[in-house]
């Protein structure tokens, strides 16, 4: 694509996640070259230099969307948004960089599964990208591929599945294994955090009782198995010293486990995802047997109203950190792929062109956060979190011109009928949303402007990401070099040891063993 010439935003208002101010952004050569106030660009000021009118609007850095699953074969389908449409979608929305999931087989290689998904990305990608690796088994093979993963190829954050069970799922001690060597590797391990075992029963039950609607998906994985799944994985993090991430936090249970973590000093990291800030679980009873199947994700949303407010209020005061939506879509044809059976319809939602206006409006609008809080849990955070800070996340000297031009007033009306998703469905239907992109800019280019694209595919760049991001991993070291356990330094015990008998008889050891069970 040619490249464009030099921009000005003038008379905005900038917001980082620290401060606000009213400068103007000189942008060049796809990165900030300056910031100030009544900015004149050195020599030949006016050739080849767009100036874009920002007054009475804010310029944000463009958004990071944690967790996407574009073009993603799952259950028997894929998702509808591949790599070309959903990033368009996500530009239209105010997102300029998107973390999607390289996700391999049991027994695959990671480093193939790897190396698939940038062959999908590459050619169709409109905005920047980058790849989270999914350790869906284990072996001596996984953990050397994690290493060069996190060397060579710019990974460095590792999803382990605690639900689907025979297909993602890993048992504890392959979390042990794997949270191990992240550590080692400097990577941040994230977990989906529900008990797969307890699901796999549930579902049983609920179809032995003749439940096949998608209520059924909800009912068999009440919020516990969800609270239970993510205390075990601080708790296994902990035991080794490694940074946790809980992809798409959907209850208030397991929101508030994150918050008790971090308040007794856990490095963990909590990220709820637009549809369960959005909208709720009430849909599944929804007598239209579509619309409830096409809230089926997992965790599920929950039926009580008040879990997207209370999910919200914990992202405003930092008991959360990030957000992402989770995209991951199916048409209604491909849903009904479990019209008879609600555990075979695919699981996922929309949510990447959406989140920002979802959040702006639940969060900002209602008055919960400020904009910059905004910026810090739809941008910010995630750039520091996976290492792309300050290149992404910010809008300073030096940082990649990924700005959105937001008007903070204006509105627009979410619709399948006008959003920009390849899917046929949208769970936030008919929501008025207060906060309005009205120019993205992707490193430099304006790719999105009052409703146009200016984009072709291959724009986006696959971005790699270094390990030991030290937003993270600067605890986590400290805690090490200080906290290590230490023996207590004692006299040598001198006194009697008694002598232990030879078993010799497997006789003896039984009643060796009755005897003890009865002291
Ligand atoms: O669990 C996920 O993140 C993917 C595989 C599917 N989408 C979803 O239902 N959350
Ligand atoms: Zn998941
Ligand atoms: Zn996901």
């Amino acid at each position: 694509m040619a490249p464009q010439g030099r921009l000005l935003i003038r008379g905005g208002r900038v917001v980082n996640d620290d401060f606000s101010q009213v400068a103007d952004v000189l942008v060049e050569d796809g990165v900030v070259r300056a910031l100030g106030r009544d900015l004149m660009p050195p020599g030949d000021a006016s050739r080849g230099l767009r100036i874009l009118d920002a007054a009475g609007k804010l310029v944000l850095p463009g958004g990071i969307d944690t967790h996407t699953h574009m073009q993603f074969p799952f259950m028997g389908s894929q998702s509808v948004d591949d790599f070309h449409q959903g990033t368009k979608a996500a530009l239209a929305g105010g997102t300029t960089m998107i973390i999607d999931f390289a996700i391999p087989q049991k027994g695959s290689s990671l480093i193939e599964a790897f190396e698939t998904w940038r062959n999908w990305a590459d050619p169709k990608v409109c905005c920047d990208y980058s790849l989270h690796v999914a350790v869906t088994w284990w072996s001596d093979k996984v953990k050397e591929e994690m290493e060069t993963l996190a060397r060579d190829k710019g990974v460095n954050s590792f999803k382990m599945f605690m639900a689907y069970k025979g297909l993602y799922m890993v048992q504890d001690e392959q979390l042990y294994a794997a949270f191990s060597q992240c550590k080692e590797i400097g990577a941040i391990a994230q977990v989906h955090a529900e008990n797969g075992d307890l699901i796999a029963e549930g579902a049983k039950k609920m179809l032995a009782l003749g439940i096949t609607g998608p209520e059924g998906h909800e009912l068999c994985r009440p919020e516990a198995v969800e609270a239970e799944a993510t205390l075990r994985a601080i708790t296994i993090a902990s035991a080794v010293n490694c940074p946790l991430y809980v992809v798409h936090v959907m209850s208030k249970s397991a929101a508030k486990v994150i918050a008790d973590a971090r308040r007794a000093g856990n490095v963990v990291y909590g990220e709820p995802i637009a549809a369960g800030l959005g909208t709720d679980g009430r849909q599944y009873w929804s007598e239209e047997w579509s619309h409830a199947a096409h809230h089926v994700m997992g965790p599920p949303l929950r039926p009580d109203p008040l879990t997207p407010g209370f999910l919200m209020n914990l992202l405003a005061n930092g008991d959360l950190t990030t957000t992402g939506s989770d995209n991951c879509t199916f048409n209604t044809c491909q849903k009904a792929l479990g019209k008879d059976d609600f555990t075979k319809i695919p699981n996922g939602v929309n949510g990447v062109e959406d989140r920002m206006s979802v959040i702006w409006e639940k969060g900002v609008h209602s008055g919960k956060m400020d904009e910059n809080r905004f910026v810090a849990v739809t941008s910010t955070n995630a750039a520091k979190i996976f290492n792309l800070y300050p290149k992404k996340g910010r809008i300073a000297i030096g940082s990649d011109a990924d700005i959105v031009i937001w008007d903070p007033e204006a509105t627009r009306k979410i619709s399948a009928k006008t959003h920009h998703q390849a899917v046929n469905f949208n769970i936030f239907e008919g929501m008025v949303c207060h906060g309005v992109p009205l120019v993205t800019i992707s490193r430099g280019r304006v790719v999105y402007e009052a409703g146009v694209f200016n984009v072709t595919a291959g724009h986006g760049k696959f971005i790699p990401r270094q390990p030991f991001a030290e937003y993270v991993y600067k605890r986590i070291k400290q805690r090490d070099q200080t906290c290590a356990p230490v023996p207590v330094k004692r006299a040598p015990y001198k006194g009697e040891v008694t002598t232990l008998k030879p078993r010799e008889t497997k006789e003896d050891d039984m009643a060796g063993t009755r005897m003890q069970g009865h002291s």
